[in-house]
């Protein structure tokens, strides 16, 4: 399990994806979608933001991101959770919004924070917790794909991998 943000690697690839959280309680959920999109080879870069209590910090960074080349945006947060659709105000990529599981309602406030956006400005809204953070992973990869005929390749075969996982029949419990 990786339990720390990566380490910046100069000699890599361009990041595309922007994986941001915002807090560092967020990234034990959002590592998984760290770990996914690392399994699939896709340049991805990490950012604690919080809407609350970094907005500056929210405004300059999403707000460079076309420039800079991303391609989406996944937003982990929890509680009154503003920070996907405060993104996805600021920039027009695609915003992935991941409701992370909180304390005091169990990621419900996180949820409908996120997925009751106003017509206008979409939050692509995934499950709550670890579930969401896998597959805004695995979506931003299927949108990447269209036009990335190796990344399409990869993502078959980690759909077929899971696939074959998957048993037949369930082991016996010890009674
Ligand atoms: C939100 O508040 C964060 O996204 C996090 O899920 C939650 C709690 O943050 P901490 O108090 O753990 O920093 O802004």
């Amino acid at each position: 399990m990786n339990n720390q943000p990566p380490s910046i690697d100069e000699s890599s690839p361009a990041p595309i994806i922007a994986l941001i959280m915002g807090s560092q309680s967020d990234w034990e959920t959002m590592h998984h979608a760290a770990d996914v999109l690392s399994a699939l080879q896709i340049p991805y870069e990490t950012r604690i933001i919080s809407a609350h209590r970094t907005p500056k910090r929210l405004y300059d960074y999403v707000g460079s991101l076309v420039s800079k080349g991303f391609k989406a945006v996944i937003a982990g947060a929890g509680g009154a959770a503003h920070l996907p659709g405060m993104s996805a105000a600021i920039t027009r990529l695609p915003v992935f919004g991941v409701p992370v599981q909180s304390k005091a309602l169990n990621g419900m406030d996180s949820l409908l924070s996120i997925v009751q956006m106003p017509a206008g400005i979409p939050v692509g809204t995934l499950a709550i917790g670890r579930a969401g953070a896998i597959n805004a992973a695995l979506l931003s990869a299927a949108i990447l794909a269209n036009n990335d005929d190796d990344l399409a390749e990869r993502l078959d075969q980690w759909r077929q991998r899971q696939t074959a996982d998957v048993q037949d029949q369930p082991d016996t419990l010890p009674r």
